[in-house]
């Protein structure tokens, strides 16, 4: 049947067959991990769990987390479980503070990796007949590499453009007749926003696909893209730690990523008590890999929140789905004993008018300490010239964007409106939130 291609088999294994390829996969990275690695040996001596008594992989929620910390604390080689001469590429992620996280790939890593963003491309029909261009970053961050490296396996011809350089960006994906782009999706909307400065008409190149990651999007957002572009967009999910993009990824169906499970275990586990949660329920993602070599990790917190969809996909893939990551436990802003996610004053302000694609989340104290939030929204020149010097109409739009938000997060929102192109843009990953609280 065609679709099963070499790339795509190991997505529609029969789940029992699944189940005991994972199991036989955690029991060799576990033994492996605990004969190679003192910190790790140290970290369940710490929470006394003998070794023994991990006979399986429903044994794992006997094993202590790993988290971000202790990546840095171990910085840059302690959990490093292969030899230094079979590590081949490292790749870091800085962060914002402090030392960066260092993860090591032995060749074997590298291809188990490159495969797996290769059986995302191909789960949205991607093939040996597209032509990728890449603007994820190249360098330490797993965007570029991981792209390239998947699009290469593919069969794919891959133009590495890396990110940046926009005018330049727009004329090649024409030239050389691209079909599919693959970037940040905050990078994507600047890419459109040149275009249409440009009047660069997307219906007259070949663009038919992107791959957008790396950051938390919306579906609204997605939408919006695909209504501008007239490509599909898709989404593609991973993290430096477990390998990078293609940890999992959307298939064609765009209902959710699959994860590619019998490389990466997820498993959600509740924010609180960190008890593991039955699928379905929302709470931190948690992963296992399942083949690395350099830097295996067990049961690494990744501090994305999601759920593990229930029902099998409609496109019969066995490996199952997660749900839009919908923040990061970091990024949840409490305002007024209110939790609030970036992605929630995006679905608002794109619910009310799908081209207000660029804003910022101000925070501030007002005169008596309480939390402020404001939303600050770019607005397109074509919306800025039809409100120019109709207050009445200015203050009705504001307060249609402030009365969606209030319904869906629960607190008041303040909007203001600034000029077109007037919001930071960003090459990457786009931080939209500035905490002027503590100032
Ligand atoms: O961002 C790897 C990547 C590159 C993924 C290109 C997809 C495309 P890090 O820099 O280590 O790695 O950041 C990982 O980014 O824990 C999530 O919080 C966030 N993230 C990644 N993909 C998505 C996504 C790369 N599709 C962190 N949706 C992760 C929401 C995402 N958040």
């Amino acid at each position: 049947m065609s679709q099963y291609t070499m790339t795509s088999a190991p997505d529609y294994i029969p789940v029992k067959m699944l189940r005991e390829i994972q199991n036989e996969r955690f029991m060799e990275t576990f033994r492996y991990v605990y004969a190679n690695v003192q910190w790790y040996r140290d970290l369940l001596e710490e929470h006394n769990v003998s070794p023994d008594s991990i006979k399986s992989i429903a044994d794992i929620s006997k094993l202590p987390f790993v988290k971000k910390t202790d990546l840095r604390d171990t910085y840059p080689f302690g959990m490093f479980a292969a030899p230094r001469n079979e590590i081949v590429r490292y790749h870091a992620s800085s962060g914002t503070t402090g030392k960066p996280i260092v993860m090591g790939y032995t060749r074997g890593d590298l291809e188990v990796w490159n495969a797996s963003v290769a059986r995302g491309l191909a789960a949205c029909g991607i093939n040996d007949t597209d032509v990728l261009q890449n603007a994820y970053g190249y360098g330490l961050f797993t965007g570029g590499l991981g792209l390239h490296g998947g699009g290469e396996k593919l069969g794919c011809s891959v133009v590495p453009i890396s990110g940046g350089n926009t005018e330049r960006q727009l004329m090649l994906m024409r030239d050389f007749g691209a079909t599919v782009v693959s970037c940040t999706p905050s990078y994507f909307l600047h890419l459109i926003d040149h275009a249409k400065k440009i009047g660069f008409d997307w219906k007259e190149t070949k663009m038919r696909a992107g791959f957008f990651g790396a950051e938390p999007w919306t579906e609204e957002m997605r939408r919006s893209i695909e209504a501008e572009t007239g490509i599909k967009a898709y989404d593609i999910y991973g993290l430096t730690e477990i390998s990078g993009p293609g940890v999992g990824c959307e298939c064609a169906c765009q209902a959710g990523v699959h994860i590619f499970e019998d490389n990466f275990y997820p498993e959600i586990v509740d924010t609180e008590t960190l008890e593991p949660l039955p699928d379905g329920e929302i709470g931190e993602l948690v992963f296992t890999t399942l083949c690395k070599r350099g830097t295996p990790l067990i049961r690494y917190r990744t501090r994305d929140i999601t759920s593990i969809v229930v029902e099998q996909c409609a496109c019969g893939r066995t490996v199952r789905r997660i749900s839009r990551i919908s923040h990061r436990s970091d990024d949840m802003m409490i305002i007024r004993g209110v939790n609030v996610f970036p992605g929630q004053i995006e679905a608002s302000l794109l619910a009310v008018d799908p081209t207000l694609i660029h804003y910022q989340i101000v925070l501030s104290k007002n005169a008596t300490g309480l939390d402020v939030i404001e939303t600050r929204v770019e607005l397109s020149a074509e919306k800025f010239a039809e409100l120019a010097d109709n207050v009445a109409a200015v203050e009705a739009f504001k307060r249609a964007i402030g009365e969606k938000m209030q319904r869906t997060i629960g607190i008041n929102v303040k909007i203001s409106f600034v000029e077109p192109n007037s919001l930071p843009r960003s090459e990457g990953k786009l931080n939209r939130v500035v905490d002027n609280r503590n100032k």
